[in-house]
């Protein structure tokens, strides 16, 4: 795949708790944004009816489709069933979007162009020309923290591992060997990215304005945070032991 990366080929996979009231309009920016894009809902019985939305949607788009699952299982079990039905559909190139109308769907043509360099985009907060609006202030401590602890412990080359804003290129991901992902909240985005960057991944980061839901509920929560926190800590001895282990061999 070069810079000619076919756009109909592309899957945005958007998972959804309880989103009936930024759904809809997030799948339209989408479609207009990149037209021949493909669009995943994949959602978890959401109790408001936002699986109803999705599926009315499919019902009159053909490039809109949707996975319903049978209960909450939480954001990495969503994505892991979306990446597998795009993968097995044959798409190119999968997305990753949240349906709550932070990432903006017109910045996706720029993440789909630097994919023609990579086979992991993030669209980044961090780096130069990304920003956040209206964030309080307890909200960037712990995003700028949360990445600042994940660089720190992980030796991870990536200014916003934890962004939920991503295009993978299919090949990539099959190499990722996501059966073996059990990650949850943000915690998923680091897996992901550390797995990236372990098998050998180019990872470009684009800069992304992240805005700051203002309908409906944050399913973020203290235990998807002590997941993260936890994880991260784990998987930052064992690199670490790792590399001491390397140094005395060679010594
Ligand atoms: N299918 C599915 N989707 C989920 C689940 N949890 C969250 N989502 C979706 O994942 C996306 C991100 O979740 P948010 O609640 O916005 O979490 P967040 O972006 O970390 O937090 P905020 O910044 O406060 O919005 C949204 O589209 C949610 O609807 C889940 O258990 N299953
Ligand atoms: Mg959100």
């Amino acid at each position: 795949m070069t810079a000619s990366l076919d756009t109909g080929r592309v899957l945005v996979i958007v998972p959804t708790y309880n989103e009936a009231r930024t759904l809809r309009k997030a799948v339209e920016r989408v479609r207009t944004a990149v037209p021949a894009a493909h669009v995943l809902v994949v959602d978890d019985a959401s109790p408001d009816g936002t699986g109803d939305i999705a599926q009315a949607m499919a019902e009159l788009d053909p490039r809109v489709h949707v996975l319903h699952r049978p209960r909450k299982e939480g954001l990495g079990r969503a994505y892991l069933a979306g990446f597998r039905w795009g993968l097995d559909a044959g798409f190119d190139a999968l997305v990753e979007m949240d349906a709550d109308g932070s990432h903006q769907p017109e910045e996706l043509p720029q993440l789909l162009a630097a994919l023609a360099n990579a086979d992991l985009v993030i669209g980044s907060r961090y780096v130069a020309g990304g920003t956040v609006t209206n964030w309080p202030l307890h909200r960037t401590l712990l995003s700028r923290g949360g990445n600042l602890y994940t660089r720190l412990a992980l030796g991870l080359p990536v200014r916003d591992a934890t962004a939920g804003y991503r295009v993978y290129r299919a090949s990539a991901l099959r190499r990722l060997r996501l059966d073996g992902v059990a990650s949850q909240g943000y915690c998923f985005q680091v897996d992901l990215a550390w797995r990236a960057v372990r098998t050998g991944l180019r990872i470009a980061e684009v800069p992304t304005t992240f805005v700051e839901r203002t309908e409906g509920h944050s399913k973020m929560s203290s235990a998807i945070i002590r997941e993260a926190l936890l994880q991260v800590t784990r998987w930052g001895v064992a690199y670490r032991l790792g590399q001491i282990r390397r140094a005395m061999w060679r010594g």
